[in-house]
């Protein structure tokens, strides 16, 4: 079952559950070594433009308060999913959360590498619908800038990058195995763009979801094994060099038939009034 609100309440439950379990973690070698589900180790340096979303107050610091991804695509920009943002997540809006940062440069969440960085204003796309999961971003704006080379371009409609079986990589600090399995270092996954058609097809509507073709993009492996999963949600899914999705939603996590689906950046970029003239410095549409 993957309606979003009930995949909201369930993130801070799974991630307290980890925090309060640390001594089993390394109990499950099979589930870490098998699997972002299905990925690989990445240093943070070949994917600088991946951040963490951290609240230690409300997640605990076993993992240094991560519970979404997010993706900087200007300095003082960074894109997350909506969803990440709700109340049943934060346990309060956004701004009310005193310790929310971004953490950047940092593959291990327990290092001291890069830099946590307070966030200056939240914007939640009013028109995300937390019932259909459509128009799942949010925009947050950094008190201080990231360097210029840790931010990714957005891919516009009709790139190439869109067309089904492009190959694609999503990254994050989520659940290995579906299981909550958390991770400390960054990983990585390969998967492809999925058409439309059979995007539909997984996602039909009812128990596991609808696909909106027009605010969501699916990815992932016919045969599943290689997936986002709860955690990553919010962080970037790179195709061509380019941000075309961010973890949104699915029915678990590497099943076979039900791809991830990310919400499609081109419609962010088309809701932002973004044209690459404002990427430079962050400014956009909402400003
Ligand atoms: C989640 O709950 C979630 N397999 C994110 C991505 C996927 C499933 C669930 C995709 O945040």
């Amino acid at each position: 079952m993957r309606h979003p609100i009930a995949r909201a309440l369930a993130r801070p439950l799974i991630l307290a559950a980890v925090a309060a379990a640390i001594p089993l973690a390394s109990a499950a070698p099979v589930a870490a070594d098998s699997i972002v589900v299905g990925g690989f180790p990445v240093d943070v340096s070949k994917a600088p433009w991946t951040v963490a979303l951290s609240s230690r107050d409300r997640f605990g610091g076993t993992r240094a308060g991560q519970f979404c991804g997010g993706v900087a695509v200007a300095p003082t920009t960074v894109l997350t999913a909506a969803h990440c943002m709700g109340e049943d997540v934060l346990g309060a809006p956004p701004e009310q959360v005193s310790d929310f940062r971004v953490i950047a440069g940092r593959t291990d969440l327990l290092s001291d590498q890069g830099a946590e960085i307070a966030i200056r204003e939240v914007w939640v796309n009013p028109g995300y619908d937390p019932q259909s999961n459509a128009g799942d971003f949010a925009v947050l704006t950094l008190a201080e800038p990231l360097p210029q080379d840790a931010v990714i371009a957005m891919s516009a409609a009709g790139d190439p990058a869109y067309e089904p079986g492009t190959r694609a990589t999503v990254y994050g600090w989520g659940d290995v195995t579906g299981g909550g399995d958390y991770v400390r270092r960054l990983r990585a996954a390969y998967v492809h763009v999925m058409s439309d058609a059979r995007c539909g097809e997984a996602y039909p509507g009812g128990g596991d979801g609808t696909f909106l073709a027009d605010s969501m993009l699916c990815a992932g492996e016919e045969r599943g094994g290689r997936d986002a999963c709860q955690g990553d949600s919010g962080g970037p899914l790179v195709a061509r060099g380019k941000l075309v999705g961010l973890v949104s939603w699915g029915s678990g996590c590497g099943r076979a038939g039900q791809p991830g689906v990310y919400t499609r950046v081109s419609e962010v970029m088309r809701t932002l009034d973004w044209d690459g003239r404002n990427a430079a410095d962050g400014r956009h549409g909402t400003a």
